[in-house]
């Protein structure tokens, strides 16, 4: 390992989504691998989405955090570690142990979240850790505990290519769990059906056999619609209610308090009669459906109504534990299901148990600890609001980034600048969210670290180290540990691996368990954890289980599930006369979250390079919009500006923006401070999904684009639009400003100053334009376009960067802003392993190609990963209703 690296095939799982690919990876010297999917990981069977195939370029060292520090300095380990535990010690003893908190994530490992749980909740005596996931499984766990009596996922991944129907609610799949929709192409063309239930028409509403664009938040009131005809037409399975379910006579009660026929609950839902009916047939007639949800269900005020609503449908028709039928909530982070398991929400205490007195007098005889946590403590929302009020004088914040993924984040901002301790451990130096860290703690991330995370389908997998610990970065539950032992608690906390955190969890999923919790890995623990096979919970020393309650048991004291009724309710925060538009937030396709990861390989963010606001061009209209201008979007709580997008995929009345920009990318671009605190009662998790917003042109008078070998960021000062985009081998900042020449001149001496080697220019100050390149040894260092017209292709220009030598060619070309023999404009990224654009797809359609094997043949897209392949198929589709 001499020079840091293992030389050979490293079996792991892919850091990003819940659908948790096996991930094969070949180290080729020093930090470089190579990946392909793993073909016997069950979950995937060798298939990656982009995201996962470019998890090559994503490993590097620029940016990562590699030794502690405090207020900026670089301090020693010890120092650091010293720090924290005394500031902790003294803060719990002055102000007692609810005032510090942790502040975790589904982006650690089972054995991180087993280690921070046990501290705060065994050892701290609190119960304040919560975790992102608060923001994403919230209102899925609680409805799973009401119907099932505990946490419980019931299908898996082969009942999506059994069933005969599935429906996406609230969940665009093809964008957010890409394998899981590869995975069902082969049941898609066997004639498998598909129900999209989403305001947007996504790439999966556009796929689907009937998309029902409802109006936001009326997902209840369509599923009690949906159990209300299954009652009508006696489409219930009354043995299976007999037998295993109580609370039908309560639900149907409950639905007769409205008009539930399909005329009223399509009239209220804003979609047509006859698309509701084709739903409700399709449910009705096919015993084998899976309904998938997601966080159009999950991020709202009524996420847990929306779940309960779901479940309801597939208790009432015993569509649960069997091939190919159940409601499935898909996890969102790779271990998202992980910190479910060991306890790592506020609201539960840990493996399952809960606050109940004998719940908490085992996990203290478990842990022989001095203490425990008696009642739940801060969900997220309530945990920031806390620290601004001055209560939590201490926060831990572990893997996630919650100055911008946190709803309100503004206020989240003034609570993080006012807490006495902001402690942070990252990957990364610079984050939004270590801006207000007191104390930095670098720690090993993927392919570093080493553990377990468990997917969607409860199926625990193994994520194995690469490479050898860069800088002094350590494993997030080896820092928890040190800390702990620090704060006089090393007894509990002396593990020297993994290996040791994990069986010390397995043994506690198995304590004084009598079968009453179905989590229970005790036969994994006595297992080899180095060789670890991909295994779903339960577990016994027979091997995992697929599916759960296939015999109609369930978790609750008399086995039975239960329904419970769920009335519609409007949305927290409903639109008016000043915010008349419902600004709904979510994810794209080729970034992760606030782009620490995804946005360092140039090839995942060229599909969607800047941040943009969706609307329907009846709305565009309104505001003085078109497509591409830029648009200012208010809400009570703050402002963005972004790209208009302007597309009838959209309602009237509704905006989408991505979640992911934060202030080291695009500023402006950023969503999260739009939003409220709104949020469900029971579950707490927050209404990302619907805000009342307006809209306004943002008037730029110029553009510009910068290209440069490193990073830049917004000149001080300024009121530029400013966006960072990592391209092969330069940095481009694209930009819009809506002042003079005099600001123009301003922007281009600034981004000038300092360059060595030869400058050309073309400067036209009359017509606002500015060309000029930076030539050094016959490289291209820098380039500058600022116009008042259209810039010229940026593909172009960054390609240039690529070079080793800027030919004569080049220079004219470049001097006159237009690419020398201009060949055909690709068009927007489409596929982005062979790189095709959607304007070559139409070429090849026209010459002949009109399947999505076809155009694979002809221009390669849609042959690599496959995360395009539903866009294509989406083109073909525009393209032939064009055509009639
Ligand atoms: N590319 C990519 N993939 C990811 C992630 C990522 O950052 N990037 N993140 C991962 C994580 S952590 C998560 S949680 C998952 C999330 O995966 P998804 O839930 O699929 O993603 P979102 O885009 O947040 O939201 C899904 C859809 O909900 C719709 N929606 C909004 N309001 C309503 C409503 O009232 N009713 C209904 N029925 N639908 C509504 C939105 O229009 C949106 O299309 O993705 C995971 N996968
Ligand atoms: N508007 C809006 N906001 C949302 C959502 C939405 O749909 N709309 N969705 C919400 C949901 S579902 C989610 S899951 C959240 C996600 O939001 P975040 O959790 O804030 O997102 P990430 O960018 O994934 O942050 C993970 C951080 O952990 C760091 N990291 C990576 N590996 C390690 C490690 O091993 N150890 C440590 N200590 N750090 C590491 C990364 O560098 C990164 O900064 O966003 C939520 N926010
Ligand atoms: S679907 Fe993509 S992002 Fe999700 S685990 Fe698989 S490769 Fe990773
Ligand atoms: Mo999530």
């Amino acid at each position: 390992m001499a020079d840091g690296s293992r030389s050979t095939l490293v079996k792991t799982t892919c850091p990003y989504c819940g659908v948790g690919c096996g991930v094969a990876a070949a180290s080729v010297g020093g930090r470089s691998i190579v990946v392909e999917g793993d073909g016997l990981h069950p979950s995937n069977l060798g298939r990656l989405c982009s995201k996962g195939a470019a998890l090559g370029k994503t490993v590097g060292l620029e940016g990562r955090l590699l030794h502690p520090e405090i207020h900026g300095r670089r301090v020693s380990w010890d120092r650091a570690s010293a720090r924290i535990a005394s500031a902790l010690s003294r803060t719990i003893a002055k102000h007692g142990p609810d005032s510090v908190a942790f502040y975790v994530s589904g982006q650690l490992l089972t054995e991180d979240y087993y280690a921070a749980n046990k501290l705060m909740k065994g050892f701290i005596g609190s119960g304040n850790i919560d975790t992102n996931s608060r923001l994403c499984m919230a209102s899925a766990v609680m409805a799973h505990k009401q119907a099932f009596g505990a946490d419980l996922v019931p299908g898996c991944y082969e009942d999506l290519e059994l069933a005969d129907l599935i429906v996406f609610s609230g969940h665009n799949a093809a964008w957010t769990h890409p394998v899981l929709v590869r995975r069902m192409e082969a049941a898609r063309a066997r004639g498998q059906r598909w129900v999209c239930i989403d305001p947007r028409r996504t790439d999966t509403a556009e796929a689907s056999d009937v998309h029902l664009a409802i109006a936001p938040q009326t997902d209840v009131r369509l599923w009690n619609g949906l159990l209300a005809d299954l009652m009508r037409r006696d489409a219930v399975d009354r043995a299976y209610l007999a037998a295993h379910v109580s609370g039908y006579e309560a639900v149907e009660t409950a639905l007769a308090q409205a008009d539930q026929s399909p005329s009223a609950v399509a009239a209220d839902c804003g979609v047509a009669e006859a698309d509701l009916r084709a739903f409700f047939d399709l449910f009705a007639q096919t015993p084998r459906t899976v309904s998938l949800f997601s966080m159009g269900a999950n991020q709202s005020a009524q996420g847990v109504a929306k779940g309960l609503s779901i479940i309801n449908a597939h208790l009432v028709t015993g569509r649960i534990g069997k091939p190919g039928a159940a409601p499935f909530s898909i996890t969102g982070q790779p271990n998202a299901m992980g910190g479910r398991e060991t306890g790592g929400m506020a609201t539960t205490l840990a493996a399952h148990l809960d606050f109940s007195a004998e719940d908490c007098a085992k996990a203290q005889r478990f842990w022989s600890s001095p203490t425990i946590a008696s009642a739940p403590g801060l969900k997220a929302v309530e945990m920031f609001e806390a620290m601004r009020e001055g209560q939590v004088k201490a926060i831990w914040i572990m893997a996630t980034n919650p100055a911008v993924s946190m709803p309100d984040a503004g206020r989240v901002r003034e609570a993080l600048a006012k807490c006495p301790l902001v402690i942070v451990s990252e990957a990364i130096t610079e984050t939004d969210t270590t801006a207000f860290a007191h104390i930095k703690l670098p720690a090993l991330t993927w392919g570093e670290r080493d553990g377990t995370v468990t997917n969607s389908e409860r199926r625990i997998s193994r994520q194995r180290p690469m490479f050898a610990p860069p800088g002094e970065a350590r494993a997030d539950w080896a820092i928890i540990a040190d800390i702990a032992s620090r704060m006089g608690f090393g007894d509990a906390f002396s593990w020297r691996s993994s290996a040791e955190v994990f069986r010390e969890y397995a043994r506690m999923t198995a304590f004084e368990n009598r079968g009453e919790r179905f989590l229970d890995i005790g036969a994994l623990g006595r297992a080899d954890y180095d060789a670890l096979p991909p295994t779903q919970w339960p577990v016994t020393d027979g091997g995992g289980v697929a599916r759960l309650f296939t015999d109609g048991r369930f978790a609750t004291p008399d086995g039975r599930a239960r329904m419970v009724p769920v009335l519609p309710a409007a949305p927290a925060s409903p639109t008016d006369g000043s915010f008349p538009l419902a600004l709904n937030t979510g994810r794209v396709r080729d970034q992760w979250h606030t782009m620490n990861r995804s946005a360092l390989a140039p090839e995942l963010n060229r599909h969607t390079p800047e941040p943009y606001v969706e609307m329907h061009p009846v709305d565009a209209r309104e505001a003085g919009l078109a497509d591409g201008m830029l648009a200012r979007v208010r809400t009570p709580r703050g402002e963005a500006v972004a790209i208009a997008k302007v597309t009838d995929r959209q309602r009237p009345g509704s905006l989408f923006m991505p979640m992911h920009w934060t202030t080291t990318h695009a500023a402006q671009g950023r969503t999260n401070h739009l939003i409220g605190p709104e949020r469900d009662a029971a579950s707490g998790q927050p209404e990302f999904k619907h805000t009342p917003a307006r809209l306004s042109a943002w008037r730029d008078t110029w553009r510009g684009a910068f290209f440069a070998r490193r990073r830049y960021d917004c000149p001080a000062g300024s009121s530029l639009i400013w966006r960072r985009i990592v391209r092969e081998s330069c940095h481009l900042h694209e930009f819009a400003g809506r002042g003079d020449e005099a600001e123009r001149q301003d922007v281009a001496r600034r981004l000038g100053a300092g360059a060595g080697g030869e400058m050309i220019s073309l400067d036209d100050p009359a017509r606002g334009v500015f060309r000029r390149a930076w030539i050094e040894d016959g490289r291209l260092e820098r380039a500058l376009f600022i116009t008042l017209g259209a810039l010229p292709p940026r593909d172009w220009l960054a390609g240039l960067f690529s070079a080793d030598q800027i030919g004569a060619a080049e220079r004219a070309a470049l001097l006159a802003g237009r690419p020398p023999g201009a060949g055909a404009d690709p068009g927007p990224l489409v596929c982005a392993c062979a790189n095709v654009g959607a304007h070559q797809i139409t070429r090849a359609q026209r010459a002949g190609a009109d399947t999505v094997d076809d155009i694979t043949k002809a221009t390669g897209a849609g042959g690599g990963c496959g995360s395009c392949r539903v866009e294509i198929a989406s083109l073909i589709k525009e393209k032939e209703a064009a055509d009639a």
